[in-house]
């Protein structure tokens, strides 16, 4: 009789643990705000060290893009070390992941220093090293968010698993956003409350706010064809809003840009549509030009 109720507690500790969140935050608190930072700081440089090796590839400089790549690798392996315990870097999704990043590791870790003599096979480990950095970047993301985010997580996750409950078609959505819907990452954000998962969260009266003055967004999403793209200007706090900028469509490394725009200033905020007929597209970057007062806000992005 133990036996089954210990069978069904490990079985629900799972979607509990999604739920409530009760070890992340007890990780989370584990952490000093300087640890915290510290983090940050490598997985922003993480996520640079990716983008700068795959233009490095497109551009057939492989022995420079491998050298990123066994960087990036290190930093995500100093970004677990510290994080080990925190559960959403140990479910099987993490794990699978890691053993690909190792596996990479492996075989680019004697890597010629000329780019033609850097074989395929290495490229291709590249790739795989890569593909598993995107795979882990969200769980180490949501590892470093300290208490009040990890609660306003909470929240969403209730709110959208009560809906899921409630709705059939809120599951389709549901089930449609968890497996091609957007990721979002920006050059910064001012802080936690102002994290950039909060342009993709569905309500106008929470933003992204950017740290500084030259700023960027980017949404990640599986390849696909999009019409246009919807943009909420910032109005909550009253000095950061954007003024002007231009949107970079992606397929691969392929762009197409749009030319500048200007929102002007009001409240509350305006939308902006760039509608783009239908092309094939697998990230977006809004790229900040001028911004209002202090710095760049924006409340939501949609894709259609
Ligand atoms: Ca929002």
């Amino acid at each position: 009789m133990s036996t089954r109720a210990s069978w069904w507690r490990r079985r629900l500790a799972v979607p509990a643990e999604y739920l409530m969140l009760r070890r992340t935050m007890t990780q989370a608190d584990r952490l000093s705000p300087e640890q915290r930072a510290m983090l940050r700081r490598k997985a922003a440089e993480v996520a640079q060290k990716h983008d700068a090796a795959e233009v490095l590839l497109t551009r057939d400089l492989r022995a420079e893009a491998v050298h990123l790549g066994l960087e990036m690798a290190k930093l995500i392996e100093e970004c677990f070390s510290a994080l080990s315990e925190s559960p959403t870097l140990q479910g099987v999704g993490a794990s699978r992941a890691r053993d690909d990043l190792r596996w990479a590791v492996d075989r680019l870790a004697k890597a010629p220093a000329l780019d033609r003599q850097v074989s395929w096979a290495q490229v291709r480990a590249l790739r795989t090293l890569l593909a598993a950095e995107l795979a882990l970047r969200h769980r180490i993301r949501e590892a470093l968010l300290g208490r009040p985010a990890l609660g306003r997580l909470r929240v969403q996750r209730f709110l959208t698993v009560l809906a899921v409950m409630l709705s059939p078609l809120a599951m389709l959505v549901f089930v449609r956003r968890s497996f091609y819907g957007p990721t979002a990452r920006a050059s910064g954000a001012l802080d936690d409350e102002y994290a950039v998962d909060r342009v993709l969260d569905g309500d106008p009266d929470t933003e992204w706010v950017a740290a500084g003055s030259e700023e960027w967004l980017e949404l990640r999403f599986h390849k696909q064809t999009i019409h246009g793209l919807r943009i909420l200007n910032g109005d909550i706090l009253p000095d950061r809003a954007v003024k002007e900028m231009h949107v970079d469509f992606y397929d691969g490394n392929e762009s197409h840009a749009t030319h500048p725009r200007a929102f002007d200033r009001q409240h509350p905020a305006q939308w902006q549509t760039y509608d783009v007929g239908g092309i094939v597209c697998d990230r977006i970057r809004i790229v900040i030009t001028q911004h209002y007062g202090a710095g760049a806000a924006i409340a939501e992005v949609e894709v259609y």
